[in-house]
């Protein structure tokens, strides 16, 4: 340990005493010990990453084994018009400009018409915040795929959304979430959460719905009995301890709940925003977040890797720094691509796989629920849902 100590203060600019305490954060770790917010900030500061990655890697073998899974998934963006104008998004597009674009309940069911015999389909439907598509088109929407194809996961809607749809119909969002189950939305994408610190979010994202928001819906969704994924925007000019405080409290309301899936640290794509000055993180860095995110969300299940913002490499790598799942198929992904994302649009089901086994992980396919599925390749989906169960 101190032999990595030693070499990390030459190549990370760290210190050996706080390496040394890195170490002994670690070690706490490994031996399935929750470690604090401020041990958190110690790891992403001092940690060496070769002794961080092993540590995560050990708790994600240790609850999946060699397995990393997927899903078979369709992204549909309903409407890039949005009331919000966050600085990061480059997806928004101006209503009534030539790059609007609002895709008609009609023209998303011929979509699914066609996806009619996939087994083990997950759809994820987001959008902006678009005055033209209200509750009733939501309801609408969900129940038009559930007619064509009943056997299909919907994870769609983001908090922000909701908050939107419960303002634009005057119902509360309880009622309107209990509407969303109940029209048929299994799950709710995690999106919108970027980073809860409100220094950085009155400069990103001034008009969205705060983090305390954010977490207030997750939680009225998860009592109703609804399941979430959570997301980080990162690569932001966030801080250590920024990063340690969005993750803390992710942490806190699922001790509460238990409703969080898996947790998606999202990098910042910079083209086409007005923040494309930002500097890149290195692909060291990139891990790091994945790694301590494994280490610190000691209850949440799964950590995914969504290759579109990531990058295949990261993706790749990531599978051995605490990531246990990849963001599946997608098809056609937009909000990555309008930022610079570099990465194909989709993958097929073939080209996950390999990239599975390229790094030396087994593919087991999961439908959106993170279940076994039942004509995936006959291997059976870790149930783990973290130590909170
Ligand atoms: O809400 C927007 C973020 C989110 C950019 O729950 C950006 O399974 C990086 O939430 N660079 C949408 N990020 C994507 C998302 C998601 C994706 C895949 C799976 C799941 C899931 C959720 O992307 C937005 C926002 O937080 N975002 N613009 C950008 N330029």
């Amino acid at each position: 340990m101190v032999i990595f100590a030693e070499f990390s203060g030459s190549n990370f600019g760290v210190t050996l005493k706080n390496s040394e305490e890195a170490d002994k954060i670690l070690a706490k770790a490994v031996n399935f010990k929750r470690i604090s917010k401020d041990e958190c900030i110690k790891l992403l500061k001092f940690a060496c990453p070769s002794e961080l990655f092993y540590t995560a890697n050990y708790i994600r073998e240790k609850l999946f084994g060699n397995k990393t899974t997927f899903s078979v998934n369709r992204h549909i963006n309903y409407s890039n018009i949005c009331e919000n104008r966050c600085l990061f998004c480059a997806f928004r597009k101006e209503d009534g400009s030539k790059e609007a674009k609002r895709l008609t309940i009609e023209s998303i069911l011929n979509d699914i018409e066609k996806m009619r015999d996939l087994p083990n389909l997950e759809i994820h439907i987001t959008g902006g915040l678009d005055s033209q598509f209200s509750l009733k088109d939501a309801l609408n929407l969900v129940k038009g795929i559930k007619e064509i194809k009943g056997d299909a996961i919907i994870k769609a809607f983001t908090m922000v959304e909701i908050d939107f749809f419960s303002r634009t119909s005057g119902i509360s969002d309880f009622d309107v979430i209990k509407k969303l189950k109940e029209a048929g939305v299994s799950a709710f994408p995690g999106g919108g959460a970027e980073i809860f610190s409100e220094e950085i979010r009155k400069r990103i994202s001034p008009r969205k719905i705060d983090g305390q928001r954010w977490l207030a819906l997750s939680k009225t969704a998860h009592k109703l009995g609804v399941p979430s994924n959570a997301t980080m925007l990162y690569g932001i000019g966030e801080t250590e301890e920024e990063i340690a405080d969005h993750l803390d409290r992710l942490r806190t309301l699922q001790d509460e709940t238990k409703g969080f899936m898996s947790f998606i640290p999202l990098l910042f794509q910079k083209e086409n925003t007005p923040l494309h000055t930002l500097k890149e993180l290195s692909l060291i860095k990139q891990l790091k977040i994945y790694a301590v995110s494994r280490i610190f969300l000691d209850n949440i299940g799964h950590i995914k890797n969504h290759w579109v913002m990531s990058g295949l490499k990261s993706a790749e790598l990531s599978q051995w720094c605490g990531v246990d799942d990849l963001e599946g198929t997608v098809v056609e992904e937009r909000i990555g691509h309008e930022g610079g994302a570099k990465t194909p649009i989709g993958m097929t089901k073939d080209e996950i796989v390999r990239l599975i086994k390229s790094a030396g992980r087994i593919p087991v396919e999961r439908d959106g629920l993170y279940r076994k599925t039942k004509k995936g390749d006959g291997k059976t989906v870790p149930e783990h849902k973290g130590k909170g169960e």
